[in-house]
């Protein structure tokens, strides 16, 4: 007798070419953002990775956030690069041997094993590891995972909260725009420009070996940077002093969606979690008296040293559609922005770009300085969502699913055209790719 006939479901090569990047990329117990250019694990990387591996494996997705946050300082701080002691020193710059956490970070309480990098980066945690749980949650419960991480990710909010209020008005500030994960934004570039270069013969740059320049940061950028990170280990990674403070939205805007988050995850653990919604309601307030810019129509940084809203439009500015707490007019005008000549969602533009079209520091190939990126466009497809914007959310996923198959789940793209820049096989973008898809 002949066997039935049987077809198998067509599989979607976008699918199965997001699942291949997480393969390649995944270690063991972490996954890389890229295995040429960023052979490490990086912090919010990890979180959005995260929540697209929760579809492939609860189980490993649970582990990328736990190997995280065991390299959390007792301070709370949660470090932005967690070292891989078995790849070459050489390999990224800066390496740990300039971060020095063991021995520098030792005050703040950093890891005596683990080499980490001092700076941290936009809480998305928390938000990771609720929709991790939500996966599979039987899972979760089995193996006490959110009973292990809601007590490290109430420090890292306690510290963000208290630590790193450097502007007094209850909001988070970065001390590097490394912090704040969109380097090079033109945001920075008033407040950096205080700050001396360290000389470019004193550090080598290894990102070079494997970007075109023309799309990185330049070199006096990274004299800055240098310095900046410099002075922080050289204050044993004290917080207060630093040059450099900046309020920003997006960072702030996913502190507070965290924060809603890990109410929901008190609540599953028995407790209300009233007090934790009110305080993200609270914040809320304080992020739109502190950051809206109603002239400009979206939120904007500021500069804690030079005192006031810094008069540039980076897509983190749109962030906070996140928040379901926005006032309704605010939302409004959001989506106008969005959807008007700076940004060109729907209309010029294939993806949100990172930077104002119409502003005078545009380059559709530079970095954060104006090329679209995948975890931004994710953010908004979501803020789009929660602001009851269906038909927008829809047509930005549509958009997102065939530039990311396209540029082969490129790190960033020409906001126009989809033209892959930096890397391609980048962590994020595959595991957002799965996240959309499901
Ligand atoms: C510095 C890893 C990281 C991202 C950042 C992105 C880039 C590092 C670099 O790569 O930053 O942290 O060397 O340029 O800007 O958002 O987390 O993917």
């Amino acid at each position: 007798e002949r066997a039935p006939a049987y077809d198998p479901p067509p599989a979607d090569p976008l699918h199965v070419g997001a699942v291949r990047v997480l393969e390649a990329n995944w270690t063991g117990t972490s996954t890389v953002p890229s295995r040429g250019l960023y052979p490490h694990q990086w912090s919010w990387d990890s979180a959005f990775i995260a929540i697209g591996l929760r579809h492939l494996s609860p189980l490993r997705a649970q582990t990328e956030l736990e190997t995280l946050l065991t390299a959390q300082w007792a301070d709370g701080r949660i470090p932005h690069i967690v070292f891989n002691p078995s790849v070459p020193l050489d390999a990224y710059f800066p390496s740990p041997d300039f971060w020095r956490s063991s021995t520098a970070g030792r005050a703040a309480g950093a890891p005596r094993t683990l080499q980490t990098s001092g700076i941290v980066q936009p809480p998305v945690h928390a938000l990771a590891a609720w929709l991790v749980h939500r996966a599979d949650p039987g899972l979760s419960r089995a193996r006490g995972f959110l009973a292990r991480v809601y007590p490290r990710l109430a420090a890292w909010h306690r510290y963000l909260l208290h630590r790193r209020d450097l502007g007094g008005g209850g909001l988070a500030s970065v001390v590097h725009p490394w912090e704040q994960g969109m380097d090079n934004s033109p945001c920075w570039d008033a407040p950096l420009a205080r700050v001396a270069p360290a000389p470019a013969r004193s550090f080598r740059r290894a990102d070079l070996d494997h970007g075109a320049a023309e799309d990185r940061p330049t070199d006096l950028d990274y004299g800055r940077y240098v310095r900046l990170a410099a002075d922080y280990r050289d204050g044993a990674y004290r917080d207060g002093g630093g040059e450099f403070a900046v309020e920003d939205p997006a960072f702030n805007a996913l502190l507070i969606s965290s924060e809603h988050a890990l109410a929901r995850i008190a609540r599953e653990l028995g407790a209300t979690g009233t007090a934790r919604h009110a305080r993200a309601e609270r914040l809320t307030r304080v992020l739109s008296d502190r950051l809206w810019d109603p002239a400009a129509g979206l939120f904007s940084c500021r500069d804690v040293r030079g005192g006031g809203l810094i008069p540039e439009r980076g897509v983190s500015g749109l962030v906070p559609l996140l928040l379901p707490g926005l006032p309704r007019e605010t939302a409004a005008a959001l989506v106008a922005t969005a959807c008007g000549p700076h940004f060109g969602l729907g209309g010029e533009t294939r993806l949100p770009p990172s930077y104002d079209l119409l502003g005078e520091a545009f380059d559709p190939h530079r970095y954060w300085r104006g090329p679209a990126w995948f975890n931004t466009a994710w953010l908004l497809e979501r803020g789009l969502r929660t602001q009851g914007e269906t038909a927008r959310a829809d047509a930005l996923r549509t958009a997102f699913l065939q530039v990311a198959g396209a540029s082969g789940y490129a790190e960033y793209v020409d906001p126009f055209t989809g033209e892959a820049c930096g890397a391609t096989g980048f962590g994020w973008t595959a595991a957002l790719t799965l996240d959309l898809l499901h």
